[in-house]
């Protein structure tokens, strides 16, 4: 019996086999269980030497098959083990990398410019209190020139911001005079209802600049908006300046750019004219330094207020807006930053 259990055992080659081995062998209705439940009918003298000699065939057969069950699990996992090996020459899966919008590309360019020349860069609220967005800058309330920026009013005194200006204001306010002139710009989003089309989108960008010291004339406007159209859109784009009406400057202009690949023949996105407005500029009011408490006897300044948006438009030749807003990785892939 042992030696046929030995055999069968060695042969087995899972652990299903081991397994009814071990229960035919061993199991209640096993012959070695037989044996020993006959013990009671044999002499009482041969009882012990058959009671040992089937002990320690059940325990040699029992340590065996534990033996073989071990070696047939260790067989199974290294066959598992063989299957699941990585194939380290197979091509990895590339990971989608991210990279900055286009207009924050050229947000960074126009800060950058900024920064070089000393001016500071500011943030303030999208909430913006009535106070500032327009009565700070020369807009009471019921002043017509309010329905030149359609506005989304929160409650009667806070609102989006429909421009940047509104931070003039704040740092104005709070600029220290005794320190040396005031230089700053201040990139953000802002608001309008704006029925969106081509060039008007609900929701835009705008940088507003600002410098306050003595001295200070039109030249300086347009060399610094020269400067800026000739950085973003290099050398060969023309500009012009056209008279307007702003009521936080005096003299006021709005500043045009020749379009992409218009040849002065016009398109989509200039209309047909072959210019486009990027930003509105002027010599600060007088009113608006006063309530900022900034003495005019001594103080004057330009400002200007340009919109991302279209510098961006113009650069690229993109020729809807509206394809800054949509999220489409094919459409802002293609102005991956370089370097
Ligand atoms: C203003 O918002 C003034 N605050 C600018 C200013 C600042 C003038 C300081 C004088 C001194 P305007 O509404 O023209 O002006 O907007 C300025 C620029 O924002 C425009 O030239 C244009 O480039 C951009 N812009 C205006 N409306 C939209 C719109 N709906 N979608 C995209 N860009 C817009």
């Amino acid at each position: 019996l042992k030696e046929k259990g030995l055999e069968n055992i060695s042969k087995a080659d899972n652990l299903d086999t081991i397994n009814q081995i071990r229960v035919s062998l061993l199991g209640k209705k096993g012959p070695i269980t037989e044996v020993l439940r006959g013990m009671k009918d044999l002499e009482p003298q041969e009882r012990p030497k058959v009671g040992q000699f089937a002990n320690e065939i059940r325990d040699e057969l029992t340590k065996v098959l534990a033996e073989k069950k071990e070696e047939i699990e260790l067989i199974k996992m290294a066959k598992k083990l063989e299957k699941e090996t990585i194939d380290v020459t197979l091509p990895g899966k590339k990971v989608q990398q991210g990279q900055s919008h286009i207009i924050t590309q050229v947000i960074d360019e126009i800060e950058k410019l900024f920064i070089g020349m000393g001016y500071q860069v500011v943030d303030g609220p999208e909430v913006e209190e009535d106070h500032y967005n327009f009565e700070m800058l020369n807009l009471p309330k019921d002043h017509p020139a309010r329905d030149m920026q359609d506005t989304f009013y929160i409650t009667d005194n806070l609102l989006m911001r429909t421009q940047t200006s509104p931070v003039q204001a704040r740092t104005m306010e709070i600029h220290d005079f005794t320190q040396g002139p005031l230089k700053m710009i201040s990139p953000g989003k802002v608001y309008r209802r704006d029925t969106d089309d081509a060039t008007h989108s609900h929701q835009f960008h705008q940088i507003e600049g600002l410098v306050i010291d003595k001295n200070i004339t039109m030249a300086d406007l347009k060399g610094t908006l020269q400067l800026i159209a000739q950085t973003i859109f290099g050398e060969d784009r023309e500009i012009r300046m056209r008279p307007s009406y702003f009521p936080f400057t005096e003299p006021s202009a709005e500043i045009d750019v020749s379009c992409f690949k218009c040849n002065g023949q016009g398109c989509s996105v200039c209309k047909n004219t072959g210019w486009i407005e990027v930003l509105g500029a002027g010599m600060v009011h007088p009113n608006v330094l006063k309530m900022a408490g900034v003495d005019t006897e001594v103080y004057g300044g330009f400002a200007f207020g340009l919109g991302p948006d279209r510098f961006a438009m113009l650069k690229y030749g993109v020729d809807d807006i509206r394809q800054f807003y949509l999220n489409d990785v094919r459409f802002l892939n293609q102005f991956s930053v370089k370097g």
